[in-house]
């Protein structure tokens, strides 16, 4: 496997599990969302590098329903999407609740319709493939296969197993099936999404096999090197209007010492592929966009941006514009950040260097500026009842770390994550760093902490950084929220 050369995602934040499909000379991509509403971010690119976001295609609580007590990196795994039939579907599965479950929209942007429910298809990671004659074939990790209707979910007979990845490798996952020329391919993930993870594909005559795999897998992998991406894998195929071909992956950016810490989650990466005697190589590896515009929402009344997302759960009933003209309203519904049920309306984290900031109006309530990971790995900087004080949990561990008096009136909170200087091994990715802004930009910090208590080495589990705005308690108003890249 030739290493890759390249650094940047194309798609940064957590935007792990990515499936590409195109139409035309449009490309579109959607990636997991696991606890967080609405679900399953889709984008549309004409390059494959540069992404925009254009929707969620779960979006209503008639699509997504995320029990009050779905686990941290519990809800949506691993969507396929497709475009079949002048239709985009969208198959995912929601291990927290449904299962798997079909959707489908003439525009990607949305509506997408309500679901189709596949209570007979068990597995994660399903992959929808039409042949020839319109079957169509849900394939899911294991890895195992259905014939489906994905008009009703109904299967058309037993579940087969039709590979079993690489001898000895671990969780063959993430199946892909692509007609490409005389076969059938399927490309899967293999070795678990840590530092030992890799795609491997085999191809067959037919949908169903059988197939025989590469004899150069895995085709892409990063275990055992010093890239400074790793945890590749979890990819799936694109072929462009020119006839070339194209991969996207999933890989982590760690940073600082020994063992080194991701904080932003598994990003979407880009990597060319050719073919040598019907073979994928995956060549060296496309750099996404260095920079991004700072971004400023004022909350006024048309509705929140698609990057806004709260776990298990928004409605108008505590999370909502207008209610105060051109603020954001946040009704606490008696939880904090400990809890799964709190009130936080955040965006991810896609850079290793930004700025979050935020005029918050307390004067009815205790909320602030959070940088979340999970119930039990968050820093936040909380004001009300006349004190603005910085709170970091880690596991157990749950210290209010500075506090200071707070006169009355609307407040601007600021997190700023500043890369740590490379050090030895027991160096850190970041630091994270909390305080107020006076309305002349003077910035009184609070608190500077170790960031790498909020990443996934540490906290585990399958999300990034998520930096936004909550309510603990009573009623807190958002004036403003801008997040700055600063790499
Ligand atoms: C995804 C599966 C995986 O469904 O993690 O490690 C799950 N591999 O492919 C969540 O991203």
């Amino acid at each position: 496997m030739r290493p890759m050369v390249g650094t940047h995602p194309v798609i940064s934040g957590f935007h792990p599990d990515p499936s590409v499909c195109r139409v035309g000379e449009d490309y579109y991509l959607a990636c997991s969302s696991f606890e967080y509403y609405p679900g399953v971010p889709v984008f549309h690119s004409r390059d494959l590098v540069h992404w925009t976001q254009i929707g969620n295609a779960l979006d209503r609580p008639t699509q997504l329903r995320l029990p009050p007590d779905t686990a941290s990196s519990g809800g949506l795994y691993a969507p396929t999407l497709r475009h079949h039939d002048g239709l985009f579907w969208l198959i995912v599965t929601n291990v927290s609740g449904d299962g798997n479950l079909i959707v489908t929209a003439t525009d990607p942007a949305g509506p997408w319709s309500d679901p189709v429910f596949l209570p007979d298809v068990h597995g994660i990671d399903p992959d929808l493939a039409w042949d020839e004659d319109g079957t169509c074939w849900c394939t899911v990790a294991g890895v195992s296969q259905y014939r489906i209707d994905p008009k009703t979910g109904e299967t058309l007979g037993p579940a087969r197993k039709i590979w079993s990845g690489t001898p000895g490798a671990l969780a063959p996952e993430a199946p892909h099936l692509h007609r490409i020329g005389a076969y059938w391919y399927l490309l899967i993930a293999e070795g678990g999404t840590e530092r030992g993870h890799a795609v491997s594909i085999a191809r067959g005559p037919a949908p169903d096999g059988p197939f025989e795999p590469c004899p150069a897998n895995p085709v892409l992998t990063h275990r055992g090197t010093r890239h400074p991406v790793q945890n590749t894998g979890h990819a799936d195929l694109v072929e462009a209007p020119d006839g070339t071909w194209w991969m996207v992956h999933l890989g982590v950016r760690a940073r600082g010492g020994t063992p080194g810490w991701h904080v932003l989650g598994r990003e979407t990466f880009l990597a060319p592929v050719t073919w040598e005697d019907g073979w994928p190589v995956v060549g060296e590896h496309i750099d996404g966009p260095h920079t991004a515009e700072p971004s400023r929402d004022d909350f006024d009344d048309t509705g929140l941006a698609p990057y806004w997302v709260s776990p298990r759960h928004r409605s108008p009933a505590d999370c909502t514009t207008g209610e105060r003209p051109g603020w954001l309203t946040l009704h606490a519904r008696g939880a904090s950040l400990d809890d799964t049920g709190v009130t936080f309306l955040g965006r991810r984290q896609q850079h290793l260097a930004c700025r979050a900031r935020a005029l918050v109006d307390v004067a009815q309530g205790t909320g602030g500026l959070a940088v979340r990971l999970d119930e039990r790995h968050h820093y936040a900087i909380e004001a009300g009842d006349g004190e603005v004080r910085v709170r970091a949990r880690v596991g157990t561990l749950d210290p209010v770390v500075a506090t200071r008096a707070l006169p009355p009136g609307p407040v601007t909170l600021r997190v700023d994550v500043t890369p740590a200087p490379p050090g030895g091994p027991r160096t850190g990715p970041d630091t994270i760093t909390l305080g107020t802004e006076s309305p002349d930009g003077t910035f009184t910090e609070l608190a500077t902490l170790d960031g790498r208590y909020l990443s996934t080495e540490v906290a585990g589990g399958f999300t990034g950084r998520v930096i936004g705005t909550y309510a603990a308690h009573g009623t807190v108003h958002v004036d403003w929220f801008t997040y700055e890249p600063l790499e």
